[in-house]
């Protein structure tokens, strides 16, 4: 059963959204729904590590708490510990919206409907991303998603984040910058902490001072601007914080790089 039931932002969500960079929408998607993408991505971390081929994703370690070495980036789980599951280890699978029960959420009417007033009537849907957080694992530092996507136009792109379970200043829920996707695209630096994620980059030139923490229950959503800065801080708990985040743009948006984690998949 759906909780949402205005189709679309109502005026009011719209309006935070354009004030500041983004909005939380309580109890959109429903605990089995919730528990479907947990089952399946654990599913194929598990059989990944098993070294099952033809999965989809790419799994990315996480390097503070990977026995793999770091260094093999995108892709590595071996080495696991006898006393770890595979999904232990992993920080993020990213590109699962071809796949079942994710597919089935990025093009989802009542989903898209949120977008069409951000984006516009065609909508692509070019990357998406289970995100673990096991206890343990690093938060990751204050930064801007449109850093990573260097496309013509470069906005508007929109990250829809999931809470797939609890988000909380104790298990490292988001912390959000009120505004801030109206500056520009900053210089990022690499995260400098020794065994930091592949590819975790941070924004040092700027007061976060105005931040706060967007704390979700299962099943909430939140819609934030691709220049919005954000980060999300260190599990410091006993239990896993799970979010599932996709990235949606205008349908024709040119990827200029070459990352092969987006997959520019037409939802709209
Ligand atoms: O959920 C997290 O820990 C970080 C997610 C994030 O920063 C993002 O999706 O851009």
């Amino acid at each position: 059963m759906q909780v949402q039931t205005i189709q679309g932002l109502s005026a009011g969500q719209q309006a935070h959204y354009s004030e500041h960079g983004f909005v939380r929408l309580p109890g959109f998607e429903d605990a089995a729904s919730c528990r479907r993408m947990l089952d399946r991505v654990v599913e194929i971390a598990r059989a990944r590590a098993d070294r099952v081929s033809g999965l989809p994703g790419f799994v990315l370690p996480e390097s503070n708490l990977a026995a793999s070495d770091p260094a093999e980036g995108v892709d590595g789980v071996d080495g696991v510990e006898p006393d770890r599951r595979p999904e232990d280890l992993v920080a993020k699978v990213f590109g699962l919206h071809r796949d079942g029960v994710f597919a089935e959420f990025a093009a989802r009417r009542a989903v898209t409907d949120l977008l069409v007033g951000l984006i516009g009537p065609s909508l692509d849907c070019f990357l998406s991303q289970f995100i673990f957080k096991n206890p343990g694992a690093w938060g990751q530092p204050w930064h801007q998603d449109s850093f990573y996507f260097p496309f013509d136009p470069p906005r508007p792109i929109v990250g829809v984040w999931l809470a797939v379970t609890e988000a909380t200043l104790e298990n490292g829920c988001l912390h959000v910058l009120p505004g801030s996707h109206r500056e520009p695209v900053h210089g990022h630096v690499a995260d400098r902490r020794p065994g930091a994620n592949y590819g975790y980059v941070e924004i040092v030139d700027h007061d976060m001072g105005g931040a706060r923490p967007v704390l979700m229950d299962p099943g909430d959503l939140l819609l934030f601007d691709s220049h919005l800065m954000h980060r999300s801080t260190d599990n410091r708990s006993g239990g896993r914080r799970a979010a599932m985040v996709f990235h949606y743009a205008a349908t024709g948006t040119a990827d200029l790089g070459r990352n092969r984690i987006n997959d520019f998949v037409s939802v709209r």
